[in-house]
């Protein structure tokens, strides 16, 4: 039997010519599309950053290649013998591991030199190129507390009753918070990191801070490890859409953006934590 176009298709016989214009049509758009993204990932101005991590901020174009040299020094730390590493690692292990997230605080005062040592020890974390890409903005004023507070009490309510959602709400339920922070008023310091989406230079230049976001995230790492081994409990509260915010009460530059803001003291005397077990090693350990 001969085939026909009409008699099997009759939408295709009667309209080809359009179709086969849309198809076309299609084709090109997509064509197009695709060229426009190879060029804008060519293009991306952090070419450092994992495709997976979005960025907020752009990045400048690098200055000009400076030929910069550094002195170099011996580095000879202690030497330990392989049972006093195993000692070490694990009663570090054992004193980290009795860190929790706080969210009582007494207002009993605490020493700030033990808070500025810690951020020092933040400050001790590697970063790209070594340009130490944080700002720790250490609040000890009342008014800038309470300023802080409302800030963050203004967009944690629109968070919790419009922009998290139902579900995001319902898994927080184990944790009980919700939109109000007394704690923000409550603590002797909040310590606030910033992290430097770019440098400027003294002469106002701008240079590129290269892997800033993990450069951060581990001095914040090393922040809360050294608050917990000073007996100082904490909270590593990021509060949404609060950034410029903060950024500007704090007087912060454009190139700095919110990481974390920490309340630092005590636990309040009748503070409880949620009964949380933390994963055993074979769960998040994988020999090869
Ligand atoms: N930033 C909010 C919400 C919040 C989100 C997560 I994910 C938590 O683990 C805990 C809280 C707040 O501080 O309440």
């Amino acid at each position: 039997m001969a085939f026909s176009l009409g008699s099997h298709f009759p939408f295709l016989a009667a309209y080809w010519q359009p179709v086969l214009l849309a198809a076309l049509a299609a084709a090109v758009v997509h064509l197009l599309l695709e060229r426009r993204r190879a060029r804008t990932a060519a293009a991306r101005p952090a070419p450092w950053r994992d495709e997976s991590v979005s960025e907020s901020a752009v990045d400048p174009a690098p200055p000009p290649p400076a030929e910069k040299t550094a002195a170099r020094v011996p580095y000879r730390p202690a030497r330990l013998g392989a049972d006093e590493m195993v000692r070490r690692a694990e009663q570090f292990y054992r004193e980290l591991n009795g860190r929790r997230s706080v969210r009582h605080f007494s207002r009993e005062p605490v020493p700030r030199a033990a808070v500025e040592a810690a951020i020092r020890a933040a400050g001790t974390a590697p970063s790209g190129a070594h340009t130490e890409p944080w700002t720790f903005v250490l609040v000890e004023s009342a008014e800038v507390k309470a300023a802080v507070r409302q800030i963050v009490e203004d967009e944690e309510r629109v968070n919790y009753e419009k922009r998290m959602g139902a579900q995001w709400v319902q898994d927080l339920a184990p944790i009980g918070t919700d939109w109000r922070k007394e704690y923000l008023t409550e603590v002797p310091f909040l310590v606030l990191a910033f992290r430097h989406a770019y440098g400027v230079d003294e002469r106002g230049e701008r240079f590129t801070t290269y892997y800033n976001e993990i450069s951060c995230h581990l001095a914040c790492g090393l922040l809360l490890a050294a608050l917990h081994q000073a007996g100082l409990a904490t909270l590593t509260s990021t509060p949404l859409n609060c950034g410029p915010r903060l950024r500007r009460l704090l007087a912060r530059p454009d190139n700095e953006k919110l990481v974390l803001l920490l309340p630092v003291g005590l636990p309040a005397a009748d503070c409880t934590v949620p009964d949380f077990r933390r994963k055993p090693l074979d769960k998040i350990m994988a020999v090869c």
